[in-house]
């Protein structure tokens, strides 16, 4: 049965209270262009050695694959953004508590409200590591649009927020895509040291191979690009995009989290320490962090590679 629009603004309003801050919803069906632009940058291995990637394509083409009752997907977005507050040149995204842990915790509750008032509803949580193509939901939920350095882009927030998604098998009236673009700018492709934005008939893409974040997140071994100084993540693409540049009449921009969980937890080593650090000292500092992703050897690597950087320059 489809939900009023009225019945959407409930659901709104319990997200706005968990500290989500923009939410939409949009039908839990395949998007064809998504599906094609997702074929295509696994097609040219833009994928790098993030084998997952290729291994769940069949999943990502229909959100009944993770909900096979799923009718609306419930997107919502959630600001991280901080000005950096430590020496080493660390993601902001990455500076509290991992986001996986803490928007998991927030749809969940959401679902349990939910489940108060539509007591036969089916719902299922997805941060991230599921196998949905996120952005491409939140766009036509209204979340965003499509920037150059793919990031999706709200006009009045910028870019520093992280999506969440409650795949519900309830039946809300959808909402409308966003719209917008980047127009002549080129302000991010420009930035990136790595050339990693690269464009493909006619659509942005990221060549992970040459991405800074991929490098010191995801790849294993030795690095293949020259990463900065990053530690880990890479924000530059998005430091550059004026989308995130605050000015008065744009008061939403890059504001600093009120999510405690996101805020800088821990006391970070010096690159020196970080290079060196023991497996002990390291499973201190990663605890309940995103940066334990990389592991052990993987941060270690980063941290001496930005100081070789330092000491070549
Ligand atoms: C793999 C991955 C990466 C890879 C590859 C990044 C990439 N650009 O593809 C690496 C490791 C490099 C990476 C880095 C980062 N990531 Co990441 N990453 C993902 C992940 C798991 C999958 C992305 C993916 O499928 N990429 C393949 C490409 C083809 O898909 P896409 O980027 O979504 O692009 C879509 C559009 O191009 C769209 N499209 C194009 N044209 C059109 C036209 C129409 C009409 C439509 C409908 C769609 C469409 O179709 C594509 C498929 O949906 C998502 C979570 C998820 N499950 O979606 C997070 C995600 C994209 N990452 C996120 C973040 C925060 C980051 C970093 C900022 C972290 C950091 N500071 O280091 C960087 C940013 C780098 C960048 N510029 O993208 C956020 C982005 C939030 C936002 N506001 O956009 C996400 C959504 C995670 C989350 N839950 O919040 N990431």
């Amino acid at each position: 049965m489809l939900q009023r629009k009225s019945d959407f603004r409930e659901v709104k309003r319990l997200a706005l209270e968990l500290g989500f801050e923009t939410i939409g919803v949009t039908p839990a069906i395949p998007i064809p262009e998504a599906i094609k632009a997702y074929k295509e940058w696994l097609g040219i291995g833009y994928h790098a050695e993030m084998h997952y990637l290729a291994d769940h394509e069949l999943l990502k083409l229909d959100p009944k694959t993770l909900l096979p009752s799923a009718k609306s997907a419930i997107v919502m977005s959630l600001n991280y953004y901080q000005e950096p507050q430590t020496p080493l040149k660390i993601a902001r995204y990455a500076l509290g508590r991992d986001y996986h842990k803490v928007l998991r915790n927030k749809l969940k509750t959401l679902s349990k409200q939910l489940t108060a008032q539509y007591p036969d509803a089916e719902f299922r949580a997805c941060v991230d590591s599921a196998p949905i193509l996120e952005r491409s939901y939140a766009h036509l939920a209204g979340l965003g649009w499509f920037g150059k350095n793919t990031m999706l882009i709200d006009s009045k927030r910028g870019s520093w927020f992280f999506i969440g998604i409650l795949l519900t098998s309830i039946e809300f009236e959808p909402d409308q895509p966003s719209e917008g673009g980047c127009g002549t700018c080129r302000k991010c492709i420009e930035a990136c040291p790595t050339g990693a934005i690269v464009n493909i008939n006619d659509r942005w893409q990221i060549d992970s191979r040459q991405c800074i974040s991929y490098q010191t997140i995801e790849k294993k071994g030795e690095l293949g690009v020259d990463t900065h100084g990053w530690v880990f993540g890479c924000d530059i693409c998005q430091e550059v995009c004026p989308f995130n540049q605050t000015r008065e009449s744009q008061p939403f921009r890059s504001v600093t989290t009120d999510v405690e969980d996101f805020q800088l937890q821990r006391q970070f080593p010096t690159l020196l320490e970080l290079a060196n650090i023991s497996h002990a000292d390291w499973d201190a500092l990663t605890q309940g962090s995103a940066i334990r992703r990389t592991g052990y050897e993987g941060l270690k690597r980063n941290a001496k590679a930005a100081i070789e950087r330092e000491s070549s320059q």
